[in-house]
């Protein structure tokens, strides 16, 4: 089922709709903001250079630092009085970078939002409950808005106090679950205390989940613990929220919603766009937005696109899991390894379970990378041969895999503090 027909609609009209939004883009921010007016006279390029999609490439690149430069609201092309709503980053490192969006940009958000929850297979006859924090994070109320508008019956439950979440599931018979997979992994952990047919008490069939990097093992296991269909979202506060791509039925991969956010790959390192299939960072230019448009933004994120043809009929291009974080990327004794890889070595692993913490430090002038994992429930952490062999062989199967030597700590179940919200992957002492 689509929400909307222009998500299957012919690619050259796509792309015929992508140049009228991006030329009106191009115009606003050039005609509107100073900083964009700067940028492009400095590169030597007006709004009429932009004839083609490809002449998108000329345009300068717009990085996090130029929203937190512009804090709060320096890069807003709408006077306050049309903003109805501002969300931010959490703002650990710095400043926190601001968003804001006009009546327009909400209808955009509730739209794309709308397109997520029917693919995911929910409509005005589900109960979805929202485990997404609500406040200034993009999660809760970009689910809230977009369940309310497919009609369904939105439990505003926002983050925290598992036990009462699990209740409400089950006396409101929730039937989708939206929140990041670690915190699904960590009820379904807490609902299992009550037995191992804990399944029966509740009525879940999909799940939407996203705002961490998630290896394919957490997803079966998040999957197989509630017993449901593991839908991915992918999306980012500065371009909207949730809601900028989202996997169907058919396959792991997140259709884009090309119409509203046209994207690009392009070598982390040069900033040269790459060809499609290849991985590399995912740029972002909104097409449609009113109160904070942007100009190829930088996401950070690790990924590819392709443009091969889906089964669930829609046209959208499609791009992979996120593998990582451009600056997520750890560099230990000079090899590159992303977290995500480390956890499918785990999730491939026996005798553990999927909560693990990853330390980076120094020892001298070398890196030194500890691994602690909790070990399942059937380990005897007495057993001592079995927590041997189980260490071991996480050991050799990063140093085969990834090629890094890394030290695996065991831990006891449950001793790794648990995130109500994105999780905690990285420690890294070295900075
Ligand atoms: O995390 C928006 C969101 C909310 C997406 C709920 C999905 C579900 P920010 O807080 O601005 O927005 O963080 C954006 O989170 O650049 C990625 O690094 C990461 N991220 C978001 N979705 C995914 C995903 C929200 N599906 C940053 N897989 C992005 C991996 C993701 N990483």
């Amino acid at each position: 089922m689509l929400w909307n027909r222009i998500e299957s609609a012919r690619r050259e009209d796509l792309q015929t709709l992508q140049l009228e939004r991006l030329k009106d883009t191009v115009e606003r921010v050039y005609t509107l903001t100073p900083f964009y007016r700067e940028k492009f006279d400095e590169a030597g390029i007006k709004p009429c250079d932009i004839t083609r999609l490809e002449d998108l490439q000329k345009l300068p690149f717009t990085r996090k630092k130029d929203l937190r430069d512009h804090y709060p609201f320096g890069l807003f092309t709408v006077p306050m009085s049309e903003v109805v709503r501002v969300h931010s980053s959490s703002g650990t490192t710095g400043k926190p970078t601001v968003v804001g969006y006009t009546q327009a940009d909400m209808d955009i958000w509730d739209e794309v939002m709308a397109r997520v929850f029917t693919m995911s297979g929910a409509s005005s006859e589900d109960v979805v409950h929202n485990g997404y924090g609500y406040g200034l994070f993009t999660g809760g109320l970009g689910f809230h808005n977009g369940a309310e508008t497919v009609g369904a019956t939105i439990v505003p439950a926002s983050g925290g106090f598992t036990e009462r979440q699990l209740m409400l599931m089950r006396d409101f018979q929730a039937t989708v679950l939206a929140c990041t997979p670690s915190f699904a992994l960590h009820m379904a952990e807490v609902a299992s205390k009550a037995g191992s047919d804990y399944l029966k008490h509740y009525k879940l069939k999909a799940g939407i989940f996203g705002a961490e990097p998630t290896s394919k093992g957490l997803k079966e296991e998040v999957s197989k613990a509630w017993g449901i269909d593991y839908h991915e979202v992918y999306g980012l506060s500065e371009i909207i929220g949730p809601g900028v791509s989202c996997s169907c039925k058919e396959s792991e991969l997140l259709h884009i919603f090309e119409d509203h956010f046209y994207a690009e790959i392009i070598d982390p390192k040069t900033g040269e766009v790459l060809p499609e299939g290849e991985r590399g960072e995912l740029v972002i230019t909104p097409l449609t937005k009113q109160a904070l448009p942007i100009i190829r933004y930088r996401t950070g994120d690790i990924t590819s696109i392709t443009t091969e043809p889906c089964k669930c009929g829609r046209t959208l291009q499609r791009m992979e899991s996120i593998v990582g974080r451009a600056d997520d990327m750890l560099i230990v004794n000079g090899v590159n390894v992303y977290p995500s890889q480390i956890e499918h070595v785990i999730a491939n692993a026996e005798g553990v379970t999927l909560n693990y913490q990853i330390i980076a430090d120094k020892k001298g002038h070398l890196d030194k990378l500890e691994i602690q994992i909790e070990v399942s429930d059937e380990v005897m952490s007495d057993n001592v041969s079995e927590v041997e062999k189980i260490k071991k062989d996480i050991q050799s199967s990063l140093l085969n895999n990834l090629y890094i030597n890394a030290a695996v700590k065991l831990v006891e179940p449950r001793s790794i503090e648990r995130s109500m919200g994105k999780a905690v992957r990285i420690v890294d002492k070295r900075t």
